[in-house]
C-alpha cells in the first residue's frame, strides 16, 4: 500500500524531470552508486568503527532481509528513534531497500512526541535504541504496542532485555546474506521515501512526506552548491535525523559525493574538537549556540581544527555579532543556512563576500525555487521590506500528512507553502531573517510548537489559562517562558515541570521560566492575544520591570 500525500501538479512534474531535477532514482541509489564507485572507502567513522561503502550496504541488505522475512512490505510504516551512530544509516537503507516508509524521531523526543508520530502513522515496526532513557526497560515500549497495535515488530540498538537486537541480526551472514531475499521492484521514485518532522506551530506534531525524487534532488543541489567531493570528511554532530544534518547536505550528500561522515555524539566542543583533529574533518554543520561554546572553547584549542575549512550555521538565527567572531577566531569559512523540514533551503555561496555571509541567511539553492513576501493582505511586498516568506519548488512539499485542516492553512490555493517566517530580500536575492509569524518558539534550533505545550499544561488541574511565548536568550537565542494564569493555590514551578515530564514532554519543551498573572490579555473573540502578550514580555525584560500590571 502506498502512503498517501499530496502530489506536484502534473505539469510541473513533467518539467521537473525535463530540467534534470527529478531523476526516477529511489534514495537508495545514494548507497549503490558508491558501492560501485569506491566500496572499500570509508562512509562513517563511529567511535572506533570505521565503516566501509561496502560494509553499510551489507548491514543494511541483512536488515531489509531480515525485516522482509519477518512480513514487512513496500509502504508500511516504522517509527525509528537512533542516537548518533552508524546504526541510523544502516537502517535509513534498509527500510530504502524495502520500501518501508519511516518516521525518524530526533533522539531528544520524548513519550509525547513518540505517541504523536505513532498515532500517526501507524508503524508495524520500532527501531529504537538502549541508550534512550524510555527503553532502558520494556515498560514504554508496552505502552506504546498497546496504545499502536500495528506495532508488531521491535528492534532494538544496545543491549536490551526485549525486542530483537540490531546488532544480533547485523552480525548474522548465515541467515541474512544468502542471495538477498529482499531484491523487491524498486520503489517508485515518485513516492514517499520518509517522513520528516515539522517544527510545528500545532497542537500535535505534523508529519513531512518527503519523495525519493524530491528529496535526491534537494541532496544533489545542496552538494553541487557546497562544492562537495570525495575528500568532503563531515562533522555530523547535530541529531543525524534532523534536515540539516541529513541532507543539507548532510550525511547523505557526504555519501552522494563519496566522502566521509565523522559522527560525533553531540555539538559540544569537548565531543567535537578530538573528533575533527583525530579525523581530519573539514566541514562540520552547527545551530548558533554550539557557536557560542565552540568559540569560548578554541582559543585553548586552536590546533584541533586545523583541518577545518567551512562551518555551516543554521536552524536559528545567527545573530551578526557573533557570526562576524566565526572566521577570526576559529579559522573557518563561514557559510549561513536558512532551511526547513518542509523543503526550502538556502545556503550562502562559498564565493558571496565576507560582508553578505556575516548579515544573510542564504539564497535559495535551487533555479527553480520560487519565493514570494508578502504583506497581511496576501501582496507582495517590495524588495528590501519584510514579509511573510511563501515558497513552492521541486523539492518543497505541497502538503502535511493527513492534515487536510492544517494543510489548507499552510498551503495555499497555487501550493506556495507558507513558512510562518518573516523575511526581507536583498537585492541578489539573499533573504534575512527577521522574526516569525508562526507560534513557536526557537530554542537554539529546537523548535517548540507553542499550542502543544499550552494544552498540556491547560491540563493541569490547577490552570485556567497558558501562553507559551518566546524570551530572548543570549546563548540560545530564544528560551520559552509559560505565563499561566491558575486557580488558588497557585501550583510551585517545580510541581509543573514535573506533571509536564510525566505526561511524556521532552525536557528541551519544558518552559525555562514561568509567570503568574492574574489574567491574560484577551482578543476581540476572546482568544489570549499572544501578540499583545509577546510585546509586553519583551517590553518588560528590556526594561527590567514586573512584566504586567
Ligand atoms: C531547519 O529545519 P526545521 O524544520 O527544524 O526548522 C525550520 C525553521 C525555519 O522555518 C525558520 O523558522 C528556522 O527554522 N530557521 C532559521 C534558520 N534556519 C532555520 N531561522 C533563522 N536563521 C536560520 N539560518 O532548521 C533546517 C533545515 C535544513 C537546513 C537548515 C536548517
Amino acid at each position: 500500500m502506498k502512503v498517501p500525500f499530496t502530489p506536484w501538479p502534473a505539469e510541473l512534474a513533467a518539467e521537473y524531470r525535463k530540467q534534470g531535477y527529478w531523476l526516477d532514482l529511489p534514495l537508495s541509489d545514494i548507497l549503490e552508486r558508491q558501492v560501485q564507485a569506491k566500496r572499500d572507502a570509508i562512509a562513517v567513522i563511529c567511535e572506533s568503527r570505521q565503516v566501509s561503502y561496502s560494509q553499510l550496504d551489507i548491514w543494511s541488505d541483512r536488515l531489509a532481509n531480515y525485516l522482509q522475512l519477518r512480513g514487512l512490505q513496500s509502504g508500511d510504516r516504522a517509527l525509528v528513534q537512533l542516537p548518533n551512530r552508524v546504526e541510523f544509516y544502516v537502517c535509513f537503507f534498509a527500510l530504502l531497500k524495502i520500501g518501508v516508509v519511516p518516521v525518524n524521531a530526533l533522539f531528544n523526543h520524548g513519550r509525547m512526541d513518540l505517541f504523536a508520530y505513532a498515532n500517526q502513522v501507524q508503524p508495524k515496526l520500532l527501531i529504537v535504541s538502549s541508550r534512550h532513557s524510555l527503553f532502558k526497560t520494556r515498560e514504554f515500549c508496552d505502552q506504546l504496542c498497546q496504545a499502536v497495535p500495528s506495532i508488531s515488530e521491535i528492534v532494538v540498538e544496545g543491549d536490551s532485555p526485549f525486542g530483537v537486537g540490531l546488532n544480533t541480526i547485523l552480525s548474522c551472514s548465515a541467515s541474512y546474506d544468502a542471495p538477498s531475499i529482499y531484491r523487491p521492484k524498486p520503489t517508485a521514485a515518485d513516492e514517499v521515501a520518509f517522513f520528516q518532522l515539522s517544527g510545528g506551530s500545532t497542537g500535535t506534531p505534523k508529519l513531512i512526506p518527503r519523495t525519493h525524487n524530491d528529496y535526491y534532488y534537494s541532496i544533489r543541489q545542496s552538494v553541487a552548491v557546497c562544492q562537495w567531493n570525495s575528500s568532503t570528511r563531515y562533522l555530523c554532530a547535530l541529531p543525524a535525523a534532523h534536515n540539516f544534518p541529513l541532507s543539507s547536505p548532510g550525511a547523505l550528500g557526504a555519501f552522494y559525493a563519496g566522502g566521509c561522515v565523522v559522527l560525533a555524539p553531540d555539538p559540544s566542543p569537548a565531543s567535537c574538537f578530538k573528533l575533527i583533529a583525530a579525523h581530519q574533518v573539514n566541514w562540520a554543520a552547527l545551530v548558533p549556540p554550539a557557536v557560542i561554546l565552540w568559540l569560548e572553547f578554541a582559543p585553548q584549542h586552536q590546533e584541533a581544527l586545523r583541518s577545518l575549512q567551512y562551518l555551516q550555521v543554521g536552524g536559528a538565527r545567527l545573530s551578526e555579532h557573533v557570526a562576524k567572531r566565526v572566521e577570526p577566531e576559529l579559522g573557518v569559512h563561514l557559510q549561513q543556512v536558512f532551511g526547513m523540514a518542509e523543503g526550502l533551503v538556502n545556503y550562502t555561496r562559498l564565493s558571496d563576500p565576507l560582508a553578505l555571509r556575516l548579515r544573510a541567511q542564504g539564497r535559495p539553492m535551487s533555479p527553480a525555487d520560487e519565493i514570494r513576501v508578502v504583506d497581511e493582505a496576501g501582496l507582495a511586498v517590495p524588495p528590501g521590506q519584510t514579509g511573510a516568506l511563501l515558497t513552492r519548488g521541486p523539492y518543497t512539499v505541497r502538503g502535511y500528512f493527513a492534515a487536510p485542516n492544517h494543510n489548507a492553512l499552510a498551503f495555499d490555493d497555487e501550493g506556495f507553502y507558507h513558512t510562518g517566517d518573516l523575511v526581507t530580500v536583498l537585492e541578489d536575492g539573499s533573504l534575512l531573517v527577521s522574526g516569525r509569524i508562526k507560534d513557536q518558539i526557537n530554542r537554539g534550533g529546537e523548535k517548540i510548537a507553542a499550542q502543544e505545550i499550552e494544552n498540556e499544561l491547560m491540563a493541569h488541574p490547577q490552570v485556567r489559562l497558558a501562553a507559551l511565548l518566546s524570551v530572548a536568550d543570549e546563548v540560545m537565542g530564544e528560551k520559552s517562558c509559560a505565563v499561566l494564569v491558575c486557580h488558588a493555590p497557585v501550583p510551585k514551578t517545580i510541581e509543573l515541570r514535573k506533571y509536564l515530564r510525566s505526561r511524556g514532554v521532552a525536557d528541551f519543551k519544558i518552559p525555562d521560566r514561568f509567570m503568574f498573572v492574574d489574567a491574560l490579555p484577551l482578543t476581540a473573540v476572546g482568544k489570549v492575544d499572544k501578540k499583545r502578550l509577546q510585546s509586553q514580555l519583551t517590553l518588560s525584560a528590556s526594561a527590567d520591570r514586573a512584566l504586567l500590571p
